[in-house]
């Protein structure tokens, strides 16, 4: 395992954006935890070397244990901060929906933004379907991993459905379709710290307008169109 000098907080290095950085970003502000952000606009040599796949962000222990992918990041965190489920069915769960944000939510509404391609199905499919679907789940549990307390099930929830918001895709928050995820969403932003990332957080549509090279360049399988 690669490890680098000691340093006094954990680090994250990502571009200006929300992206798929904000879901760590979001874990570490609710539970309170320090740590030094490094925005970049692009990925130099040297950074480049520290990518497993070449890409961001990039997550840094204070011991220099390093991680790749936001998920495992997200997951790392909450391990740690007790977050992520207590019994293996509830676990099972949390990664039931967090593979669904991450995958068949955030991914396609991103390559939607970033391309100007899909839109209507957004709206019209994805937005019903699963948040529908969680809408549902909680009419009937306290949390989405039906365990007994707040997961990152809860919180990647919350984090795509504010962002599709963002994003311009979901014109329904403000019609109150979705009263258990505008509670879930109230809940999350209750928080002293994540009120203080939502002050500081960049903004994406600005970010979408002004296309970084490795989308332009298509390096970036998963946002070609
Ligand atoms: N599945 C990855 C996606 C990471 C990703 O798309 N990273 C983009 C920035 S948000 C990137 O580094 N692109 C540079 C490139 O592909 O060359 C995750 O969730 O972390």
């Amino acid at each position: 395992m690669m490890t680098t000098p000691t340093c006094t907080k954990p680090q994250l290095t990502n571009f200006k954006c929300r992206g798929f950085v904000q879901f760590p970003q979001v874990l570490m502000a609710y539970k309170g935890i320090e740590y030094d952000m490094c925005y970049v606009d692009k990925i130099d040599d040297e950074l480049r070397k520290e990518l497993k796949f070449g890409q961001l962000p990039l997550f840094r222990e204070i011991d220099g244990f390093k991680l790749n992918q936001s998920l495992a990041i997200t997951k790392w965190i909450g391990d740690k901060t007790d977050f992520i489920g207590k019994s293996p069915k509830e676990r099972a769960l949390v990664v039931e929906t967090v593979a669904c944000v991450h995958t068949d939510i955030v991914l396609p509404a991103m390559r939607s933004a970033i391309t100007g391609e899909g839109r209507d199905k957004i709206i019209n499919v994805v937005i019903p379907r699963y948040f529908g679907a969680f809408e549902r789940l909680l009419s009937e549990n306290k949390y989405l991993g039906c365990g007994d307390s707040h997961t990152i099930a809860d919180l990647y929830v919350y984090v795509a459905y504010d962002y599709l918001g963002h994003l311009g895709f979901a014109p329904d928050h403000l019609q109150g379709k979705y009263p258990n995820l505008d509670c879930l969403k109230n809940h999350f932003e209750s928080n002293k710290w994540v009120q203080e990332y939502l002050k500081r957080r960049p903004d994406d549509n600005e970010f979408f307008k002004n296309l970084p090279e490795w989308v332009k360049n298509d390096s970036c399988p998963s946002m070609s169109k």
